[in-house]
């Protein structure tokens, strides 16, 4: 299988967790790269339900490797509670399956709060966010002020830290957002306990990389979020604060861009975003509703309403390019059953003016069109469909025209959220 990086190519939830889960069968190791706990990765194994959020999506899989990498922004308290609920299913977590990066971030309770105050502060124009403290915690990291593993697990360093930073962090919090302040004697008690609770998981993920390849081991870098999310490239400012596109796997778990030998793209057969921001292919109609319905698109994480709207094939375009896709994943096709016609957006019109690419200026985004092809849809249920031949025409014709229309070819068909409703293509 190599070394392959698994990437949402829309605006998250694409199906990540439960590709991995199937991936990591022919994997040695599973990385998480960036984000925190606002992802939501579900996987269903014998129709039992495991949402992470933290924890990589090969856990299930006894013998292998998690590791979260230095990109990843942790929440301690979230960790530890989603290892003891593994634990109370009778799966075994210890250094021997879980390793958490000694450079990774610590989200803090002032994170939550300044998360939460700004997009209060915001208002109407709010991003959405899933109010974890991600974006707070990131801002610290590149100001040079965050607290890492490295340092939880130092109580002198700890302290120094929480109490320089509530400094600021209280009077941004009572000055400006009219929040109450938070008292570092209690931060800094209860995060050196759980400090001590994960000691041992702390290591150097980028040594153990190394070390895996070097033994031609394979890795599976799972993405979080999407790359219409991503910092740099996403819709900004309706983005998250890290970076889910491919590269980002180099720089959130320490390795060179050579060691990556593929890159597989998540998508669904449809369209969802949650929170604020532009969506050119929305579907405020019955077609969107039979999506959320049929899809149950709702956040695994907040709980949240997802939108939902059809394929665009200009967003999947720039996923293409941005994370050099060498495949794709197409998820929830069981899901347009009993929708005709189906439509694909292959084109943006901006006051008569065609775009093949997602424009920088969000007042442009704003007023793009959707140019739609339209394709026939089928009526049969896809769910026990095990071989791209059984699958109807009209189904076989979407996919191959996602293909044409991407230049990617599809390597794994998802029709359910089961790891056996998969068809494998290639
Ligand atoms: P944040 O919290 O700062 O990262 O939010 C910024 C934007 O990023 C979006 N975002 C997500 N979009 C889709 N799925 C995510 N994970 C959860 C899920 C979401 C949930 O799996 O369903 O439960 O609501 C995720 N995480 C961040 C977010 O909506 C903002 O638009
Ligand atoms: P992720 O964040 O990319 O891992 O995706 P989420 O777990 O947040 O959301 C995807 C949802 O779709 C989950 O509830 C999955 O169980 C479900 N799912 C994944 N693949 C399929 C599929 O092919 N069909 C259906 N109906 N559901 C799926
Ligand atoms: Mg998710």
């Amino acid at each position: 299988m190599a070394n392959v990086v698994v990437v949402g190519t829309q605006w998250g939830d694409e199906g990540k967790g439960k590709i991995v889960d199937l991936l990591t069968e022919h994997a040695d190791i599973v990385v998480r790269y960036q984000g925190g706990n606002n992802a939501g990765h579900t996987l269903v194994v014998q129709g039992q339900k495991f949402i992470f959020h933290l924890i990589p999506s090969g856990i299930l899989h006894v013998g292998k490797k998690c590791l979260i990498g230095n990109g990843v922004v942790v929440d301690p308290e979230v960790l530890l509670m989603e290892i003891d609920r593994l634990k109370t299913q009778g799966l075994e977590v210890g250094p021997h399956n879980l390793v958490l990066s000694e450079k990774a971030h610590i989200i803090m309770p002032y994170h939550q709060r300044l998360d939460h105050a700004r997009e209060r502060a915001k208002g109407a124009g709010k991003i959405g966010t899933t109010g974890r403290g991600i974006g707070p915690c990131y801002e610290d990291k590149i100001s040079r002020c965050g607290v890492r593993v490295v340092d939880l697990i130092d109580p002198e360093t700890l302290k120094a830290k929480v109490e320089h930073n509530l400094k600021e962090k209280n009077f941004l919090l009572e000055r400006f957002l009219e929040d109450a302040p938070l008292d570092a004697a209690e931060v800094y008690d209860r995060y050196r306990q759980m400090g001590e609770h994960l000691r041992p998981l702390v290591g150097n993920v980028s040594l153990l990389l190394a070390e895996a390849i070097r033994k031609g081991q394979n890795i599976l870098f799972e993405g979080a979020q999407g790359t219409h999310l991503d910092i740099d490239h996403g819709t900004y400012p309706f983005v998250t604060s890290s970076n889910p596109v491919a590269g980002g796997a180099c720089t959130g778990a320490g390795i060179g861009p050579g060691k990556l030998n593929r890159v597989l793209g998540i998508s669904k057969a449809y369209t969802t975003r949650v929170g604020g921001g532009p969506f050119i292919t929305e579907a405020l109609d019955a077609d969107g509703e039979h999506m959320q319905v049929q899809g149950a698109e709702f956040g695994s994480t907040t709980g949240r309403k997802r939108r939902t709207g059809w394929l665009d094939a200009v967003v999947l375009n720039d996923s293409v390019r941005l994370n050099g896709l060498t495949g794709f994943a197409i998820t929830k096709l069981d899901v347009l059953t009993g929708l005709d016609p189906l439509k694909i957006c292959v084109a943006y019109d901006l006051n008569g003016k065609r775009l093949q690419n997602v424009p920088a200026s969000l007042s442009a985004l704003e007023q793009c069109q959707p140019v739609y092809e339209e394709l026939p849809g089928w009526q049969e249920d896809l769910t026990g469909k095990r071989r791209f031949e059984e699958l109807p025409e009209e189904a076989r014709r979407y996919l191959r025209r996602v293909e044409e229309l991407t230049g990617i070819p599809i390597q794994i068909v998802s029709v359910g959220p089961d790891r056996e409703e998969t068809i494998l293509l290639a």
